[in-house]
């Protein structure tokens, strides 16, 4: 998260509702950095990729009600928070992924909606400096009552664009959602 080569952790703090970033240090010991603590609004989640192209590796953190956050990263450690950086979602979601589905080497967002058997896709249309995720249609990831619970993304049939797998608890399967948008 510093640029410094090694590997760093970020925690997402739901006791204290705070992001904080563990540095380690060429011992391979963490310790926090120091500014990284945000008090935030509480995520059920957070992941790390460069949203905007400029090298420095972001937060992006889903919130209650369906909404995406991102803070960008100043390659040192440190966040920017800013109203223009949060997105939503047609309704609430309970997990997302980061994955480069149309690959033009931004990330982009997969979210798997709560309730509703919905997969959220947000585009990434983000430039140097400015964070913009463009909603794509809700494809339906299976019946009422599916219950959707989990995702992941790979190329399962190799042919080099990444699909969406999703596992269902409500009828006990996992259905493969084949990348032909892009
Ligand atoms: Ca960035
Ligand atoms: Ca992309
Ligand atoms: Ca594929």
């Amino acid at each position: 998260m510093n640029g410094d080569g090694l590997t760093d952790l970020v925690v997402n703090e739901s006791s204290s509702e705070a992001v904080r970033v563990l540095q380690q240090d060429a011992t391979h010991r963490f310790s926090p950095l120091s500014g990284s603590v945000m008090g935030l609004e509480r995520a059920t989640q957070i992941g790390v990729a460069d949203c905007d192209g400029d090298g420095k590796k972001d937060l992006v953190r889903l919130l209650a009600g369906g909404v995406i956050e991102v803070l960008r990263g100043d390659g040192a450690g440190g966040f920017t928070r800013l109203a223009s950086d949060r997105f939503s979602l047609p309704g609430d979601a309970s997990n997302f992924t980061l994955a480069d589905l149309d690959r033009d080497e931004r990330m982009d967002i997969v979210a798997l909606g709560t309730g509703s058997a919905s997969l959220y896709i947000l585009r990434n249309r983000s430039r140097r400096g400015a964070s913009l995720f463009e909603l794509l249609p809700t494809i339906a990831a299976g019946p009422s009552g599916s219950q959707p619970i989990a995702l992941s993304v790979a190329d399962f049939d190799a042919d080099g664009l990444p699909d969406i797998a999703v596992a269902r608890a409500g009828d006990s399967r996992i259905v493969l959602f084949n990348n032909r948008s892009f």
